[in-house]
């Protein structure tokens, strides 16, 4: 069975829902430049307006009550509540916005999982040298200071940032996300670490100055796919396997769950191809220096953000210079039998998230995992009956039961991603993974509920049944 207190939620973030990009003195983002002046996103779309949760947040509310969510995970936005990312200069619109999601939020009996960064910077810090430059950890620390003294009090679970691995790699090395550089092979390695550093500082920082009478746990969102060797019989497959899981989970992971530096298959295979383009040493994937706070030990949780799987086989690489795919030196495919969502790269592979919690009770000291975010996305023509999305969820949590009950994994809590359809990053509006449908051609913005809104929200309260004594809660007739 689930464990007492699961934690039943549903995810968004503040650039994919609020809008408001210029309301009451909040500063401009990277993302609002990268909508604004690189012409990079879907049918050169904004989140300018999207889902106007800034305006709307009552009509987010009656969702999440029409739900029964217990938990709901939020982002706030650096530059709305610190609009040139320092202290220096608070936004009190900002503040009193995000004291009312909470107080709400709180009022309805649903708690609040706080996201500090999600893939947001604040213009103003990119124009310091955004995450390539040292200090923005230090600046990154201040404002989660900020954050816990306003908000700690009543937040009781918090992000520091969301999926380093994404920010760092589309972010710097691929250039779909803002701020879109295209630094291969060198920029994601520091923007990966500066944002460890940061995470790392603030951590440090509620240990030492709010644990004590605020409660709480801090913990920042890894991304990973599930990925398995094409060919097990192949040792060369097994290892490219060994490598991209390294490479994706184990980058941030290693440092944070059971090292303290990055791991062992990850620097040498940097190495490797450093020596091969005729640099030597290890220069690209930094150090971590004893002035810092210490990485190891500093997050109260595993915070798994899930969607896919691959299979993976060797080789496949790939031209001349320096690259992040060069010195992963692995080819990423998809199993024919693995059904696709809307998204091409989204397969849909539950078991994959079975065994990849399994892994992570094996590998990294068997944590207390939430899964932060998982969902399916829809594309093309407005399908309130999402009858796929529906068997999604179903198969997913079934497995998420599987984890708990036969592989004794240590999962507290469960997010579905998203609470309502919204700015899909590089997609922009044209694909969709709410729980809510959002009608964004329409001024009102109406949310509606999908079938598999009402189906998880089912499955939430047969939840919520069996903690009174129910059994198998995922049949029907319980
Ligand atoms: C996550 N990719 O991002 C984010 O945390 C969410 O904000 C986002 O809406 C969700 O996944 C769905 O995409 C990702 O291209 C964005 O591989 C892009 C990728 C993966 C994750």
């Amino acid at each position: 069975m689930f464990p007492r207190d699961f934690a039943w939620g549903a995810g968004t973030s503040a650039y994919q829902i609020e809008g408001g990009w210029q309301a009451d003195g909040k500063g401009p983002s990277i993302w609002d430049t990268f909508c604004h002046e690189k012409g990079g996103v879907f049918g050169n779309q904004n989140g300018d307006v999207t889902c106007n949760s800034y305006e709307l947040w009552e009509k987010d509310l009656e969702c999440i009550q029409q739900l029964g969510l217990t938990h709901y995970r939020l982002s706030l936005s650096w530059a709305r509540l610190l609009p040139d990312g320092t202290t220096r200069n608070v936004n009190q619109k900002g503040v009193q916005y995000y004291n009312r999601v909470i107080d709400d939020l709180l009022a309805c009996n649903v708690s609040p999982m706080v996201t500090l960064y999600h893939f947001d910077l604040p213009q103003a810090i990119q124009n310091l040298g955004g995450w390539k430059s040292p200090g923005v950890a230090t600046l990154f620390d201040s404002y989660s200071k900020f954050c816990f003294q306003t908000f700690g009090d009543r937040v009781k679970l918090w992000i520091t940032i969301n999926e380093p691995h994404v920010c760092a790699r589309l972010g710097h090395e691929v250039g779909i996300h803002a701020p879109g550089l295209k630094e291969k092979g060198t920029a994601a390695y520091l923007v990966g670490h500066n944002m460890l550093r940061a995470h790392a500082m603030a951590w440090h920082s509620y240990n030492s100055e709010y644990r004590a009478t605020q409660k709480g746990a801090v913990s920042l969102a890894l991304n990973s796919d599930w990925f398995e060797p094409l060919d097990p019989l192949r040792h060369e497959d097994v290892a490219s396997a060994e490598r991209d899981l390294a490479f994706t989970l184990g980058w941030f992971a290693w440092p944070v769950f059971i090292t303290g530096d990055y791991p062992e298959l990850m620097r040498s295979a940097i190495e490797t191809q450093s020596k091969m383009m005729g640099y030597s040493g290890n220069w690209r994937l930094p150090r971590f220096s004893k002035e810092d706070p210490p990485i190891l030990g500093t997050a109260d949780f595993f915070a798994l953000n899930y969607y896919t799987s691959r299979k993976v086989k060797s080789g496949g690489c790939c031209g001349q210079m320096l690259s992040m795919k060069r010195d992963l030196d692995a080819e990423e495919v998809l199993d024919p039998s693995w059904p696709i969502s809307g998204m091409s790269w989204l397969a849909v592979v539950p078991h994959g998230l079975r065994k990849l919690l399994k892994y992570i009770k094996d590998v990294f000291n068997n944590p207390t995992i939430y899964i932060t975010e998982n969902g399916f996305a829809q594309v093309g023509p407005l399908q309130i009956e999402d009858v796929e999305r529906c068997k999604f969820y179903r198969s997913t949590i079934s497995e998420v039961v599987k984890a708990i009950e036969e592989d004794g994994v240590n999962v507290r809590g469960y997010f579905a991603w998203s609470l309502m359809d919204n700015f899909e990053w590089a997609d922009g509006f044209s694909v969709r993974f709410g729980l809510f449908h959002v009608d964004f051609s329409g001024a009102e913005l109406s949310r509606t509920i999908y079938r598999s809104g009402r189906e998880y929200s089912k499955i939430i309260s047969k939840y919520k049944s069996a903690q009174s004594g129910c059994q198998g809660f995922l049949d029907d007739d319980c």
